[in-house]
């Protein structure tokens, strides 16, 4: 192949959010635009991440990915790359890309050093919806902030990239090595299964037989939603051909490019038919199975169900937490440490707290967590948002965090199975809010927001902050329920590894008795602004455990729209999504 260099100019708003890249596809597809921001990321990189380099390029499968792929091969190409690895069909999860930088080898001893993730994870897929990228470093994890600003400075900048546009389009449906030679030497593309490696890890992570014992027991029974992202394409292997579950217990896990017109958010608004499936909302099926799972489209993301119950992220990964040790072989020796985002609630902090365990607050995305874990200091982590995870790989892992479910649920019920009553996840969650308190705990998202609106409403709540007094006011003439805010600020965070510091990562009104109220902008979006706010308040009272956590959370929900005028400054009267 011959390489080209194409003339092109900086496009705007090239800016890397939260975790990439995110746009509308009809914003990807214009001329320049994908191949801007590629070449921009090469030039960010050290000559070694390019030159004579192996790289992954995947991702959730979404409209799209399939040009991008190969836009991205012949720019890879042309850039000096010695190999690209692609996942079957170009399908890779995001915890699978994190895994195949990590642990996978290829036919020459080669090592990858870094990924294209193509994904706008849980966002809508198809002609008129979202479209993603990222890079991933060499660590499996997302680039960190001193890169993503690089490759956002070089966009402003960028006059020419290189492609090879001779290249012929490879068939990435099969498995197989397509080799080429170049002007510098030979470049190769090498397909291939894109579950092994990551069957291969979660194997050396958990106790299979143990989760078959459960799985196949006849108390018990198992449903798992993909939302037809790329979960699916992990969990017929896992789940069913590994573990035995029952091809039945699989519900939309054929990945699609528009995840059948769906928002693959595993949440209680988005999830439906799972819900229903679990005994949940207004539809909810009768004889619900004990155990049900979601995943977003590119199954970082996780909910976990029981039968009738739902299980809030922040109490997922604190249970997890809790319970790895014995449940969990990878944990037998111990946890180095867990981690959680601001925004998360504190049920972690309490868990940390009574197991004398190293304990780290960090901003919302999951770059921050790999810092800590390369330097050992961290095993578990979490996010509110549905994610979860461990040091196994470098990015949140929602099929992992299901088999960490059901790891605690097969140790819980080691003399149970084969007949009789089980401990269920609502057993397991009770039982622990009855040990540590409970965090009640909820999200509201104003999606889509005028965007100068929401940085007035944002202004507006840093503002009010130089005054405690006039704060505390307000709030008690909202609700006498709630207690004094005892400190306001904006969170800002120094990585105890690398000594870097993230400013204005989300404004924070902290009350006496430890409940919070947190502001944020998304850095996810593609359109817009989505404004997010989180609720959450501690009780310690094991017979005040068991309240609906709207009821519990009312005065407090009260006080944060009356304190941030919400409805003023965005127009809404109430929020676009509740979790
Ligand atoms: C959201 C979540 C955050 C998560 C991020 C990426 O970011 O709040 O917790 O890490 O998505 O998840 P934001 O900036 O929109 O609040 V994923 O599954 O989209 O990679
Ligand atoms: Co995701």
């Amino acid at each position: 192949f011959k390489v080209a260099r194409v003339q092109t100019s900086p496009i705007e708003g090239q800016k890397p959010g939260t975790s990439g890249l995110r746009k509308k596809v009809k914003v990807f597809k214009q001329p320049h635009y994908l191949e801007n921001f590629v070449q921009s990321t090469f030039n960010a990189l050290t000559e070694s991440k390019v030159i004579g380099a192996t790289l992954v390029v995947s991702g959730d499968g979404r409209y799209y990915s399939e040009q991008a792929i190969q836009i991205i091969i012949r720019m890879a190409a042309a850039n000096g790359v010695r190999r690209v690895w692609v996942g079957q069909h170009g399908l890779l999860s995001t915890p699978a890309v994190s895994a195949v930088i990590r642990e996978r080898v290829g036919h020459d001893g080669s090592k990858a050093t870094g990924a294209f993730i193509l994904t706008a994870s849980h966002n809508p897929g198809g002609p008129t919806e979202d479209f993603g990228i990222k890079y991933n470093m060499e660590n499996g994890g997302p680039a960190p902030e001193s890169i993503t600003d690089k490759i956002f400075e070089n966009t402003k900048s960028i006059n020419e990239y290189l492609i090879a546009e001779d290249i012929p389009k490879v068939d990435i449906s099969a498995i197989g090595i397509t080799s080429l030679e170049g002007p510098e030497g030979s470049f190769e593309v090498d397909v291939f299964d894109n579950a092994s490696d990551y069957v291969k890890l979660m194997k050396s992570i958990f106790d299979f037989q143990a989760i078959q014992k459960l799985l196949t027991s006849p108390n018990f029974s198992f449903c798992y939603d993909a939302l037809h992202g790329v979960a699916g394409a992990y969990a017929n292997r896992i789940f069913v051909q590994e573990l035995g579950a029952k091809e039945s217990s699989l519900l939309n896990c054929t990945p699609k490019e528009d995840f059948g017109g769906g928002h693959p958010d595993p949440n209680l608004t988005y999830a439906k038919e799972l819900v229903a499936r679990m005994g949940l909302g207004s539809h909810a099926a009768e004889d619900p199975p004990e155990f049900g799972a979601a995943a977003d489209g590119d199954a970082d993301r996780n909910m976990i169900l029981g039968k009738r119950f739902f299980v809030t992220p922040s109490d997922s990964v604190a249970i997890i937490a809790a319970n790895a040790v014995e449940s969990i072989p990878y944990f037998s020796s111990g946890l180095k440490g867990v981690a959680r985002s601001m925004p998360t609630s504190a049920a972690l902090d309490v868990v940390a707290k009574n197991l004398n365990l190293k304990f780290f607050e960090v901003p919302t995305g999951w770059k921050f967590f790999g810092n800590l874990m390369d330097a050992g200091m961290c095993s578990v982590c979490g996010e509110e948002s549905f994610g979860t995870g461990s040091d196994h790989i470098r990015e949140k892992d929602g099929i992992w965090a299901v088999l960490a479910w059901l790891s605690i649920l097969a140790y819980k019920n080691k003399e149970n199975l084969g007949g009789g009553k089980l401990v269920s996840v609502e057993d397991i969650v009770r039982q622990h809010w009855a040990t540590y308190g409970r965090h009640y705990y909820t999200r509201y998202d104003y999606e889509n927001v005028d965007a100068g609106a929401a940085k007035e409403l944002m202004a507006y709540l840093v503002k009010l902050q130089s005054s405690l007094d006039e704060v505390n006011k307000i709030v008690k003439g909202i609700s006498s329920d709630v207690a004094n805010v005892a400190n306001a600020d904006e969170f800002e965070y120094t990585d105890p590894v690398d000594g870097s510091v993230s400013k204005h990562q989300g404004i924070r009104y902290l009350f006496e008795d430890g409940s919070r109220l947190v502001f944020r902008l998304s850095g996810t979006g593609s359109e817009g602004a989505t404004i997010r706010l989180y609720i959450e308040q501690y009780e310690n009272d094991s017979s005040k455990t068991g309240r609906e956590s709207q009821d519990a959370l009312a005065p407090l929900v009260k006080v944060a729209l009356g304190l941030s005028k919400m409805q003023e400054f965005t127009g809404r009267s109430a929020p676009t999504v509740i979790t």
